[in-house]
């Protein structure tokens, strides 16, 4: 099946009892047993339910993955993936990712005696000098958050399985209509569904997507026995977000060209970061693994202070300033004190992340509404 049929029926059957055509809100937490373990395979709403099983099928479907698990946010699903390590184990991530990745790494798991190293990875070259025994993990994100470095996922993955490392991608910002990891070789797929894949910022949720089966099972096993799994309406909002991923995107990445091609030539505009441009660092790779672009850009204005960024950021009448993305109605982030203000200053810096950096989601409104937004704002 293609994406946009599989994103509309995948997982998704009209329902057995009344023939409904759309997936309904099993809103039960607890299921009948005849006799004690004599059910129809549904026990307890935490471990399993019928609507987040539809999803989970949809999700598993869109990145061509065996298998999908859906949880109650995006941070819940990478706490998931960070309980498969033990004490002793080494992990390798970006030193640009979003804050509350780095949060969790750094102020729990490194407390379990977890060790983290954040490099620049969007140079695959520089992982082997990280990699001994102990290296257990590559965690990476692309595009990155917010600088939209890009990962070459295949690269990456080679180095992981010589070394029989578990790869996990955050793939959030690309969603699967742009980009599926596994296809080149990650053995995890995470995603924040909170955005492109519920895409109208009114549900929090996260995913994982596999192919192995013993991974899924642990990764099942969490999931029930620490209880982050979503409940039926937001599993039904999810569901229902997705059937128009393919649309969405498809105006997302048009939309953000168009931004992004104003911001480059606006006089105001110092660095712009965005995996299309031809002399974006890692342009080659981008479209190699990605099928466009996307509708996420970041931004520098030329000279200003933190001060006079906050005005601007504060000056938008369509873009709403506010954290997350991927909705269809536009945002602006100030990374340094909403997203990422707890990245050391130091850290963050030397990964762009700068007081006068802006970060756009680019929504599906229409065009000259954004420019003309953006002229007003940037004036
Ligand atoms: O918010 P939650 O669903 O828990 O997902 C966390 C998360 C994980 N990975 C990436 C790449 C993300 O961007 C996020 C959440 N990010 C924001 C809220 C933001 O505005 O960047």
């Amino acid at each position: 099946m293609k994406f946009a049929t599989k994103a509309i029926h995948a997982g998704q059957e009209p329902d057995p009892t009344t023939g409904a055509v759309m997936t309904p809100i099993y809103q039960t937490s607890t299921y009948w047993q005849k006799q004690p373990g004599d059910n129809k395979g549904y026990e307890y709403s935490r471990g399993t339910n019928p609507t987040r099983k539809a999803l989970e099928d949809c999700l598993a479907a869109l990145e061509n993955a065996k298998h999908g698990l859906a949880f109650s946010s995006g941070l819940g699903a990478t706490d998931s993936v960070m309980k498969l390590l033990a004490p002793g184990d080494e992990v390798i991530t970006g030193d640009d990712l979003y804050g509350g990745s780095y949060r969790m790494f750094t102020k729990i798991f490194a407390n379990y005696g977890i060790k983290f190293h954040f490099i620049d990875i969007s140079k695959p070259e520089n992982i082997a000098p990280y990699i001994n025994e102990k290296t257990k993990l590559i965690w990476l994100e692309t595009p990155t958050n917010p600088t939209m470095k890009i990962i070459d996922i295949a690269g990456v993955a080679r180095i992981a399985k010589a070394h029989q490392i578990l790869l996990c991608v955050d793939n959030t910002f690309a969603s699967p209509y742009l980009q599926n990891p596994i296809d080149l070789g990650a053995d995890l797929v995470m995603h924040s569904a909170t955005k492109y894949l519920g895409g109208h910022s009114d549900v929090v949720m996260g995913a994982l997507m596999m192919n192995d089966d013993e991974l899924y099972k642990k990764l099942w096993f969490f999931y029930n026995a620490t209880g982050a799994t979503p409940g039926p309406m937001d599993s039904f909002l999810v569901l229902r977000g997705i059937k128009t991923l393919h649309l969405r995107m498809k105006a997302h990445c048009e939309n953000g060209r168009q931004v992004a091609h104003f911001l480059k030539s606006h006089p105001k505009v110092d660095k712009i970061y965005w995996p299309g441009f031809e002399d974006h660092p890692n342009h080659d790779i981008a479209k190699k693994q990605m099928r466009d672009f996307g509708g996420m850009i970041s931004f520098t204005i030329k000279g200003a202070t933190l001060e006079d960024t906050y005005k601007l950021a504060g000056s938008f009448k369509v873009f709403t300033l506010a954290e997350s993305l991927g909705g269809v109605e536009s945002l602006i982030n100030h990374p340094v004190s909403m997203t990422h203000g707890s990245i050391p200053k130091e850290l963050r810096e030397k990964a762009g992340v700068v007081d006068s950096l802006l970060r756009l989601s680019v929504g599906v409104e229409d065009i000259d509404d954004l420019l003309e937004d953006l002229k007003q704002a940037l004036s």
